[in-house]
């Protein structure tokens, strides 16, 4: 285990105003590498308003700002790349869309082969999960740490450990070989708070 660093979800449902504390003191945890604004179920005008308010708090701590599904709404918004599965657009068409300079992560499940292809492709970053039991998401693939370590011994392109990690968790999927690894649940929801829950998670994957 070298430098895993933390990489923050949002819930898919928030009170901007609230969140934006929230979010403001998570990051006064500790290092945190990125942010994904995960909005599922929301309008546009929605996502474009929490970008405008939550990406400059990230970037007033020099954390990435990634937008969930949406090529179109990272560049419109001049964030700093975009989370596709393997639902969404494509990855060319996402790269074509955002253009050469932004972050394109590619969620790969439980798969060598998405992520080989993906990493040929172009990704910035391949994910892999859900390592753990989670209610965030429905679980459509349950990841073996054992990929992250194949992966890690054999590529450049940073992987990224998803799904049910919390400060519990969080030392196994990063023995294993995550360059990063990605919390909802286990920050928003932590019995002490996002700052605390970000404190402990650098604790232990550092
Ligand atoms: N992809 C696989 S599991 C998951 C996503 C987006 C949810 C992660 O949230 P949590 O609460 O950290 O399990
Ligand atoms: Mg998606």
């Amino acid at each position: 285990m070298s430098d895993t660093r933390l990489y923050l979800i949002s819930p898919s449902d928030f009170n901007l105003d609230l969140f934006a504390i929230e979010l403001e003191a998570a990051l006064e945890g500790g290092d945190v590498a990125s942010f994904q604004l995960r909005m599922k179920e929301s309008y546009d005008e929605d996502i474009i308003a929490a970008t405008r308010k939550l990406m400059p708090i990230c970037h007033s701590k020099d954390v990435a700002f990634i937008i969930n599904d949406r090529p179109d709404l990272a560049v419109k918004t001049g964030a700093d790349g975009v989370h596709i599965g393997q639902e969404d657009v494509s990855y060319s068409d996402a790269r074509d869309i955002v253009g050469p300079d932004k972050i394109v992560g590619v969620t790969c499940k439980n798969s060598r082969h998405l992520a080989m292809e993906a990493g040929e492709q172009g990704a910035d970053y391949v994910a892999f999960g859900s390592f753990f039991p989670t209610s965030t998401k429905l679980t459509t693939s349950v990841a073996n740490t054992e990929i992250l370590t194949w992966w890690q011994d054999l590529f450049e392109i940073p992987c990224v450990a998803i799904g049910g990690i919390t400060v519990e968790n969080a030392a196994k999927v990063a023995h294993a070989g995550a360059d990063f690894i990605a919390v909802c649940s286990g920050i928003w929801h932590y019995k002490d708070g996002p700052k605390a829950a970000v404190t402990q998670f650098n604790q232990i994957i550092k």
